[in-house]
Formats: structure tokens, sequence, C-alpha cells
């Protein structure tokens, strides 16, 4: 199969073109990526080796540059992971997550139907389904629940979700969606959560938690959701969404305290600050149907995947720490100078 990934120098697709290089050695993929300041391409340095793997910089809103690709490379499947992912970036500039999560969502579809692509298939989040009340942990979200969005950036991936659906209907599409709870790994931007906290720790840094620290998000490694995106581009029916989760709730205060525990730091470290604007309550996913229908399953329980993202990142710093000591420094200074 020939597959194009697009977004693939960020956390989640860089993932997944290490697992497709692995599992499947016939396999070719290609990688176009703009590089945003979420994109490195250190991060595919072991891929460019691999002589089924090739790296376009190029942005999926431009047109021209993705139909000349595709006419080129005559892919078998494309897997859309390019996007702006980060929610509190959004509430700060809402137009280019638009410009890509939208608007590139309905390029690449357009050169699919062009070039007679077999397969579409668009990462989604769970976000789109709004929040959970934190005192009803028996509500979960299934593929049937509303779209309801809180942030710019739920907003413009639910838009995304629903322009694949009508180009699904309308145009007969081979497309599928995924709607993945909130991954965690090597390679994670250290905007978020995770890797925020770990680094800071690492630099003695105070820890920013936002609000009261209880909100709930429902934890995956990242390499179960590149096996589930994997099962669902060639097993997954047309048109069809497939949740995403790992069932594994946890507080923001709770992964806080674990990585402070591992790293043997202070608890003192942990700063309260003001609250994300519109700040989704409580994420949880029922993923039944695509382990019922394509067999999936996580293979990865938090307290072995935590370790090993904490120890990926104490065995990588110049990755992260060439990243922090950039343009990095301005953002961590807007969002937490004054919070
Ligand atoms: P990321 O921000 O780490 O990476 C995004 C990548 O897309 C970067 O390499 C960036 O350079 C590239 N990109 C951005 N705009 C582009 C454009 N116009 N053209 C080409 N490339 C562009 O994001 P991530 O966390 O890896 O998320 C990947 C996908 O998975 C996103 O669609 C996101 O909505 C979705 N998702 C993420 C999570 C999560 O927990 N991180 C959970 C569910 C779904
Ligand atoms: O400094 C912080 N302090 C803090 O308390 C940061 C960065 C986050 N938080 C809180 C906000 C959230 O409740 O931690 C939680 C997780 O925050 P993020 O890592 O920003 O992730 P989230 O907003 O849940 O969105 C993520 O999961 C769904 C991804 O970034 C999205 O791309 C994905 O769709």
């Amino acid at each position: 199969m020939k597959l194009l990934v697009t977004g693939g120098a960020g956390f989640i697709g860089s993932n997944f073109i290490y697992y497709i290089l692995d599992k499947y050695t016939g396999d070719e993929v290609v990688c176009i990526d703009v590089l945003t300041y979420a994109g490195n391409y250190s991060t595919l340095e072991e891929a460019v080796k691999n002589k089924n793997f090739k790296f376009v910089k190029g942005d999926i809103t431009d047109r021209q540059l993705v139909n000349e690709l595709f006419e080129a490379e005559k892919f078998d499947a494309v897997v859309n992971f390019a996007a702006e992912s980060h929610v509190d970036r959004s509430i700060e500039n809402p137009e280019v997550f638009l410009k890509t999560n939208i608007l590139g969502t309905q390029v690449l579809m357009d050169a699919c139907l062009k070039y007679g692509v077999k397969r579409y298939h668009q990462v989604s989040t769970d976000e789109v389904y709004g929040d959970l009340p934190l005192d009803r942990p028996d509500l979960l979200f299934t593929e049937t629940t509303p779209i309801k969005t809180s942030s710019p950036y739920s907003a413009s991936k639910a838009s995304a979700d629903l322009l694949v659906l009508a180009y699904h209907r309308t145009f007969g599409l081979n497309a599928t969606i995924s709607r993945c709870s909130n991954n965690y790994g090597p390679y994670h931007f250290p905007e978020k959560l995770i890797p925020l906290m770990i680094i800071n720790v690492l630099n003695n840094k105070p820890l920013p938690v936002y609000g009261k620290g209880e909100n709930v998000r429902d934890w995956l490694y990242v390499t179960d959701h590149c096996s589930a995106i994997d099962l669902i581009v060639r097993n997954g029916r047309a048109g069809e969404v497939y949740n995403v989760g790992g069932n594994n709730e946890k507080t923001n205060i709770f992964i806080v305290k674990t990585i402070i525990k591992e790293l043997g730091a202070s608890e003192d470290l942990i700063t309260y600050v003001t609250d994300r604007k519109g700040h989704d309550l409580r994420y949880a996913i029922d993923s039944t149907k695509i382990q019922n229908e394509l067999g999936w399953k996580p293979q990865i329980n938090f307290e072995d995947g935590i370790k090993k993202t904490i120890k990926w990142y104490l065995d990588n710093k110049p990755w992260w720490e060439e990243i922090v000591s950039g343009e990095y420094k301005n953002y961590y200074d807007k969002m937490y100078g004054n919070r």
C-alpha cells in the first residue's frame, strides 16, 4: 500500500509513520508537512533513512502542490493528521485553525476524488462531542453523541468531520473518521499537559495547573491510537466514525502528581493558575464499536505508559531542549507569564 500521511512531523503523525514502516515493510509512506512551530523534521530523522519513506515540505491548503503530489505519487490511502492542535492557541488566534483544519481537509478530499484515492481517513478528536459532567461517571461519548463543541479548535475539527461525512454521502468519497481521546508518548510537543509538566519538573520550574486541576481526560498511549487508525484505514467501513479511547480517566492533578512522584520532585512546584476559557470538564470515550467490529484493543496501560513516556523525555533531552530554547520561550511567557 502507498500511504500519504499529512502532518507526519508532529506528535501522532510521526509515531504513526514509525508504526507503519515497522509493521509493513512492503508499504510506502510519503509525508507532507509544512513544519509549523509544532512540526520537527528531526523527529523523522530515522524515517528518512528508510527507502520506503519520503518527506515533502508543503502546506495541505496549497491546492496546486497537493494536486501535483497526488498526480505524481498515486496514493492508495490518505491519513490526515495535519492540523493546528492546541486548544489554548485556538483561543488566542482561531483563524489558522479554520484554514488548516477545515480548508486543508477539503483540499485533500478534492484531490482524493480527482485522483481516485481508495481510502481517505480523517484523524479527529473526542473534543467534537464537547464535555461530560464530572459527577456522572456512567456517561461516555459514543459515535452517536451529538456534536457540541467548546473551543475554536474543537469547532474546526467538528466542521471538518461534517465535511468528510458530506463528501462521503454526496460525492461517494471512501472516507472514515476516528475520534480519539488524549494521547501521550514520545515526540509530544512541550506545550501539552504531560510533556510540559515533565519538562518543567526537570527544569525545576512551577507546574501551572489550570483551575483546580479537577478536569478529567481519558489518556491513551500514542501507539495504541496508531494501531486503531491502521485497522480503520485497512478494514473500516466507508462513511463510519470510530471512537478510540483508553478507558483511562484521570484528573489533571493526578497526572501532575504522578509525574512529580516518578521524578522524585516536590509537590511544592504545583501552582494553580487562571483556568482555560470554556474549559471542558471531562472527556470519556466508549470504544465498543472499534473493539467489536475491528478487534482493536489498547496494549499499554497508563502505569507503564507514563513511565515509558517520562523515560523517553529523560533519554531525548536534545529533542525538547532545542524546542523550549527557541520561539517556544515567547509562547510560554505570553501564556503563563501573568496567569
Ligand atoms: P501536532 O500539533 O503535534 O502536529 C501537527 C502537525 O501538522 C505538525 O507537524 C505541523 O507542522 C503539521 N501541520 C500543521 N498545519 C499544516 C498544514 N497547513 N500543512 C501541512 N502540515 C501542517 O498534533 P498532534 O497532537 O500530532 O495531532 C495530530 C492530529 O490528531 C490532529 O488532527 C489532532 O486534531 C488529532 N488528535 C490529537 C490528539 C492528541 O491528544 N494530541 C487526540 C485526538 C486527536
Ligand atoms: O499548562 C497546562 N495546564 C493544565 O492544567 C496545560 C497545557 C494544560 N492543562 C490542562 C488543560 C486540560 O484539562 O490539562 C488538560 C490537558 O490539556 P492539553 O494537553 O492542552 O490537552 P487538551 O486540551 O485536553 O486537548 C488534547 O486532547 C485532544 C489535544 O491537545 C488535542 O489536540 C486533542 O484533540
